[in-house]
């Protein structure tokens, strides 16, 4: 995944053609395509494929099994044409470890959520979101999820991995972060949904946001 805008569009549209279409308006101004359960069930898991046309396919299945289940699942959302899947770590290191293993059999990577960014994300995962970090570091993931709602934290983690693994952050725009704060903290991409795929133009959305990050948080870069 190159680094250019910094930006990850989470298309968590139902419908094909309009999937299709924004990620065609926004390819310029996003890095990756982000890709979940919404979308995924709604039009099938050939949507993966049809949207690598456009960009790099991150799989936001948040796995969560036991590491025999994960294994399966990794297998499937590869063979699919993902580049990356994004896993639960409060599963453990072994279940973690299936998802790598898989990953690295196919040449993909794999991101760890670490915390999540909605208000419940502090209730039961924050407490051990620094622990999963450093199992993910060890266990050799490629990145972490770490959420845009709360840059002290994105930076908290970013202190414990060093430079080790790539962050991606959901929670700009529509659940309140701001795209330039989360990328100072520390985090190499943002992640947007509802901002661009519901505004009026997704592609001025996307430019917008893409405009923010480059100029920084003081609109002083
Ligand atoms: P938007 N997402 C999230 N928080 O929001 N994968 C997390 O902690 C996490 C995620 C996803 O709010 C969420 O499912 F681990 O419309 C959605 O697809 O901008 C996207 O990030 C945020 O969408």
């Amino acid at each position: 995944m190159e680094k250019k805008s910094c930006m990850i569009l989470a298309l968590d549209v139902s419908d094909r053609e309009e999937a299709l279409k924004i990620a065609e308006d926004v390819s310029e101004f996003v890095d990756a395509v982000k890709v979940g359960y919404p979308l995924v069930l709604a039009t099938g898991l050939g949507i993966i494929r049809e949207l690598s046309e456009f960009a790099p396919i991150i799989a936001d299945f948040k796995v969560a099994d036991i590491p025999n289940t994960n294994r399966l699942i990794c297998e499937q959302v590869f063979e699919a044409g993902a580049d990356a899947v994004i896993v639960q770590g409060f599963t453990g290191r072994d279940s973690l470890d299936a998802c790598i293993e898989v990953a690295s059999e196919y040449g993909k990577d794999v991101f760890v959520v670490s915390e999540m960014s909605h208000p419940g994300g502090a209730e039961f995962l924050q407490p051990v979101g620094e622990t999963i970090a450093r199992m993910a570091a060890q266990a050799g993931a490629f990145g972490l999820v770490a959420p845009a709602t709360r840059p002290e934290r994105v930076k908290a983690i970013r202190e414990i991995i060093g430079d080790k693994l790539t962050i991606i952050s959901p929670g700009v725009g529509a659940q309140g972060g701001k795209a330039s704060d989360v990328i100072a903290a520390g985090a190499d991409w943002v992640i947007v949904g509802r901002s661009i795929y519901r505004a009026d133009s997704p592609r001025e959305a996307a430019r917008e946001i893409a405009a923010e990050i480059e100029a920084g948080p003081n609109g002083e870069n």
